[in-house]
């Protein structure tokens, strides 16, 4: 597969397996998980075909490890990124003593007023070092990076949890726990 198909068909299946599965017929089961065949047969049927090892390339080559199979193969999800209503049956877990934020410059004053809020997604999205997060902010043109005081959030009782591929999921993170890089 080139780069080219290789990002077409990730966007397709990001698009479905976390905003819009019954677009294509697929509803997401318990933990955001589809039946692999079920996938790709619904792909197909949507003009979109892929193999089972086109669909291996995708989720074990990803540089963010967006999908993940299940212990035996059968079923894929998304790791994160949701925005329809799904149980990712997270575990809390500890965070680093920092965790990094990258968006975009006119974001700033309401992040500044209201802090980090998950917008569109099921949570507000922390990267572990200082790189991806810029990676992530630069989506969106030249980056800020904004520190979080994870250490300090979680003390304060904040839940957080650590996605499959390292991302670092939080329902909010008030603008005193935020520093500008
Ligand atoms: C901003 C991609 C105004 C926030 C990436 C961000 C990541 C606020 C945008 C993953 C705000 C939401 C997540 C507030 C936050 N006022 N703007 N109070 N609070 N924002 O895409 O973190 O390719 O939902 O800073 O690589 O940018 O999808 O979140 O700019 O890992 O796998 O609102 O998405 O991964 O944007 O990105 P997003 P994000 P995938």
């Amino acid at each position: 597969m080139d780069l080219k198909q290789n990002t077409r068909l990730s966007k397709f299946l990001s698009l479905h397996l976390r905003h819009t599965p019954e677009a294509i017929g697929l509803s997401l089961q318990e933990g955001g998980w589809v039946g692999v065949d079920e996938l790709l047969a619904a792909c197909a049927a949507h003009g979109v075909s892929i193999s089972r090892s086109q669909l291996t390339e995708l989720v074990v080559g990803n540089d963010k490890r967006r999908f993940a199979f299940d212990a035996v193969g059968t079923r894929i999800r998304a790791q994160q990124g949701h925005s329809v209503e799904v149980d990712l049956q997270l575990t809390p877990a500890v965070p680093p003593a920092v965790l990094y934020h990258g968006t975009a410059p006119a974001a700033l004053p309401a992040i500044r007023r209201e802090g980090l809020q998950k917008m569109n997604r099921h949570h507000v999205h922390l990267s572990p070092d200082e790189e991806t997060a810029r990676r992530v902010g630069a989506r969106r043109g030249k980056p800020v990076i904004l520190v979080t005081d994870a250490q300090a959030l979680h003390t304060a009782g904040v839940v957080f949890y650590e996605s499959g591929n390292g991302v670092w999921l939080v329902d909010q993170v008030p603008p005193q726990y935020l520093r500008e890089l």
